[in-house]
């Protein structure tokens, strides 16, 4: 019998690509999905797999459509997915973050209590934990120093989903993902900002990139490969956590460089420094030790950071041209 996977947030960045990748693998996807005035469905249209998924109407705040979303699709195993994700937003809806991306795992964690403590779960967790304290690089046991709302809001999460691996045994792991991006990355996020400006710009349809601070470096990765990741860590004997990362870090201000050399232009004459885009707080350094996840998951990044900023910025000029 066919295993059944139920992804919360099918329709973000995360949740397109795992859909995708279980459906190959011959799971039975369930995706929840909020109501909105207007369907958010095209990143599961993009992969022609809309109609291959069945789709249930749930929001993290609301406990009983969460438990209603566990009872239909049977799930073996709950990818968590759902959040309000975006971390400068998080300072301006600091309560809902909390409550959406803080206690929703709670309430993921409750329904699987109380309906089927089988269920293994996948916690996205994040590198935004880090915060700017710790060694660098980081692993599975740099301390946390969250430094948002919505870092503070994922450290519930991380806790909490320990506290229920511990206190009822059920298969719980926290994916600690470090930064990862794509073609279907919403545009709010710098990468995807920057490629979708680079692109508009090249093609003439606009003048100047606006971004806040140029300094902050990451540890950007390719999705299509973090999703598999998270599959891997429910496939293994017992639950863990695991850093997912590249163990490469570059700047804001590098990145911007590399996607303005590909259409051959020079990202001083075009990028703007915008306070609009500045945090009140934000996270400086990062950059991830995947050596476990290497060791225990056989799990390794092949895109890096070229290639990265290369394919975001061709698909986007792709996607302008059309
Ligand atoms: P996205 O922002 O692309 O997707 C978030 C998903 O959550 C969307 O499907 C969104 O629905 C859904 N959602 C938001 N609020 C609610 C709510 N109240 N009720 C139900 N669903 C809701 O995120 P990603 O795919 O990039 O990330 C997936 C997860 O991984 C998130 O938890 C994120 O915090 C975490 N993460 C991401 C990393 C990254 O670099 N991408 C790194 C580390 C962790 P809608 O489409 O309707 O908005
Ligand atoms: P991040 O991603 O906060 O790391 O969270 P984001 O792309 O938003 O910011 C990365 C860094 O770029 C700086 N920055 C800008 N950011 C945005 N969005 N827009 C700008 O114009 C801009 N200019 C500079 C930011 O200040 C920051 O330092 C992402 C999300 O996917 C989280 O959900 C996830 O947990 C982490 O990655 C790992």
């Amino acid at each position: 019998m066919s295993k059944s996977a139920l992804i919360t947030g099918i329709t973000g960045q995360d949740g397109a690509y795992l859909a995708k990748f279980l459906l190959d693998k011959g799971y039975d996807v369930f995706g929840t999905y909020r109501r909105l005035s207007t369907p958010n469905f095209w990143r599961l249209q993009y992969f022609d797999i809309f109609n291959k998924v069945n789709l249930i109407p749930a929001d993290l705040v609301d406990a009983a459509s969460l438990f209603e979303a566990i009872r239909l699709s049977e799930p073996d195993e709950i990818y968590h997915l759902a959040a309000q994700s975006f971390v400068g937003a998080s300072f301006e809806q600091v309560v809902g973050t909390g409550n959406i991306t803080g206690l929703g795992v709670a309430r993921i964690l409750e329904g699987i209590r109380q309906i089927n403590p089988d269920i293994k779960l996948y916690q996205a967790s994040t590198s935004e934990l880090y915060g700017d304290g710790g060694t660098k690089p980081q692993n599975e046991t740099t301390p946390f120093m969250p430094s948002s709302p919505y870092a503070a809001a994922k450290l519930y999460g991380y806790w909490i989903t320990q506290i229920y691996r511990k206190g009822y045994s059920i298969f719980a792991c926290n994916g600690i993902l470090f930064n990862h991006e794509s073609p279907l990355r919403s545009v709010e996020f710098v990468t995807r900002k920057i490629s979708n400006t680079v692109a508009r710009i090249s093609l003439g349809l606009e003048k100047e990139l606006h971004l806040g601070n140029l300094d902050a470096k990451r540890d950007w990765g390719y999705a299509p490969e973090y999703v598999e990741s998270m599959w891997l860590m429910l496939q293994q004997k017992e639950p863990d956590d695991y850093v997912i990362a590249t163990n490469e870090t570059h700047s804001v201000s590098e990145f911007a460089e590399r996607a303005f050399e590909i259409v051959g232009l020079d990202w001083q004459d075009y990028v703007k420094v915008d306070k609009r885009f500045m945090r009140p707080v934000d996270v400086n350094y990062l950059q991830g030790d995947y050596t476990k996840a290497k060791r225990k998951l056989g799990w390794t990044p092949n895109v890096k950071f070229d290639e990265l900023v290369s394919l975001m910025v061709k698909a986007d000029i792709n996607r302008w041209r059309r």
